[in-house]
């Protein structure tokens, strides 16, 4: 009780508003409840069977009630209760029904940007430019100051690699105007209107599955089967050996290896076709968490710098705070910041930061119909207040720690079933010993109430909401000790 009294006089909370009720952690369970046999429950299999007279539901794990889903707990329709650790493919950054954005909702100074959606490059609602500052722009990149917004994170993408050819064109051009022959040449898909340029990615990379940004994704076959692509250059990225303190040498040696592997290929494409832009994960998320040092990142940075290549820093699942800051290449301690920084997910809207250099000279250069969607930005301002409000953070890095920790602790005690704990705040991963094994402990841990999910081939992945503490780390800590114990 003092401990709220405090807190309230802290933050100037409403009297009636505990810790725990804007946290949204008052109306939580105590912690997940199973009531059927098998996962999915009878309701989840029958509503699959109507949905596959309308669509391939093979992907469809549960059906869920968001009504009664809140804070860190999902209910299925069959009245499961589960601790999610994986929040919609890492996309909630408050859990669920959060009273920070039932009120949001409500409030009808609001109303007008859930019912009308404007074509904001055209016609952007009169505070169009206060609700950019106060969402987006309240917590951009250090060092970025223009924004476009976007409908999700392959378009965010997608119109990234564009700015960076314009930019990369621009320069060629120096500055002088398009030819008739460029603006004749491209209409029809051809050179010098329609360069070779390129853009640069890493094998193991995930950017997206739309044309442009499925040929910078080497993460799963079945994302690109079928689909032509361009013929732009794939790099080596770092395979860490852990605990990372027993291999400084090796995996410094990695970070070489990339980087020479980068340089060369930038070097390679200069004649068919120049590279003008990079993009990468701060961790590559689908392709199985992997990560690499901040050191390594600098020196990418630099090697961008150096050879005149864009450097697009895509966090899409690493932004928006789980890593315990807004943004994970703040970690890297950048002198120059990305070129431009891609987003979706916990930020709601899609969309990308980017230096001023970056800036279309001419408008309809970026634009489709929507740009984005300013409900969104109204939820997302809520958001922050949140965050900041909480010092959620701070709660990515303690709640973290202690997760990290411990999973050290289950990995020891479990060794030969589990390898790899690594993470940053709680975007926390481990390794099994093969797909299969993975895919076992994600359906043994959901049948003991703990939704999760994987990444790569044989990774276990945790995507907690910003709400998630130690107390939640916990329980899922003990079903992970658990499933070892006694389904392994
Ligand atoms: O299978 C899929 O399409 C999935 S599963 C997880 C994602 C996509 N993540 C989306 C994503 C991402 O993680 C990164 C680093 N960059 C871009 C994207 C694409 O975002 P969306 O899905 O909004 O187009």
């Amino acid at each position: 009780m003092e401990k709220c009294k405090l807190f309230q006089s802290v933050i100037n909370l409403p009297y009636f508003m505990s810790y725990n009720a804007i946290r949204n952690l008052s109306s939580e369970p105590n912690g997940p409840k199973i009531v059927t046999q098998d996962i999915p429950g009878p309701k989840s299999v029958s509503l699959k069977k109507e949905l596959s007279y309308l669509q391939n539901p093979a992907t469809v794990q549960l059906f869920i009630n968001y009504s009664k889903s809140t804070g860190n707990y999902l209910y299925d329709a069959d009245d499961n209760i589960f601790l999610d650790v994986y929040n919609q493919i890492s996309s909630m950054p408050l859990g669920y029904n959060h009273p920070a954005l039932l009120e949001a909702v409500k409030d009808p100074a609001n109303i007008e940007a859930f019912v009308n959606r404007p074509a904001l490059g055209v016609l952007p609602p009169s505070n169009f430019v206060e609700k950019l500052k106060a969402s987006l722009m309240s917590i951009a990149p250090p060092g970025l100051k223009e924004i476009q917004t976007m409908a999700c994170g392959s378009c965010s993408n997608e119109n990234a690699f564009k700015a960076a050819c314009f930019w990369y064109k621009y320069k060629e051009r120096g500055g002088k105007a398009p030819t008739d022959e460029d603006l004749n040449s491209c209409m029809i898909n051809s050179s010098p209107g329609s360069p070779a340029l390129s853009i640069l990615s890493f094998h193991g990379g995930f950017h997206g599955r739309t044309f442009g940004a499925l040929a910078t994704t080497h993460s799963k076959p079945i994302h690109k089967l079928d689909v032509p692509s361009f013929d732009w250059p794939i790099a080596y990225f770092p395979k860490y050996r852990y605990p990372l303190e027993d291999f400084e040498r090796e995996n410094a040696a990695e970070d070489s290896k990339s980087l020479s592997h980068v340089a060369e290929l930038i070097d390679q494409y200069k004649k068919k076709s120049p590279v003008a832009g990079l993009i990468v994960e701060p961790i590559q998320a689908e392709g199985g968490d992997n990560h690499a040092s901040d050191n390594y990142f600098r020196n990418l940075r630099k090697l961008c710098l150096d050879k005149g290549v864009a450097f697009i820093c895509d966090e899409v699942q690493t932004g928006g705070g789980p890593t315990g800051k807004f943004w994970a290449h703040e970690y890297w301690g950048l002198e120059i910041p990305p070129d431009i920084v891609t987003f979706s997910k916990k930020m709601l809207t899609g969309g990308y930061f980017y230096r001023d250099e970056f800036r279309p000279r001419e408008g309809y250069r970026v634009f489709n119909t929507w740009l984005g969607d300013p409900s969104k930005m109204v939820l997302l301002q809520a958001v922050i207040k949140v965050v900041k409000e909480q010092n959620l953070l701070k709660n990515m890095e303690t709640t973290g720690n202690h997760l990290l920790k411990e999973m050290k602790n289950i990995e020891k005690k479990h060794s030969g079933k589990l390898f790899n704990v690594r993470g940053r705040g709680t975007f926390a991963a481990m390794d099994f010993q093969t797909p299969e094994a993975r895919d076992k402990a994600v359906k043994a841990l959901h049948k003991r109430g703990i939704h999760c999910g994987g990444s790569g081939s044989k990774t276990l992945r945790i995507r907690t909401a910003l709400i998630f503490e130690s107390k939640h780390a916990d329980i899922f800590l003990n079903q992970l000790d658990k499933t070892l114990t006694e389904d392994f």
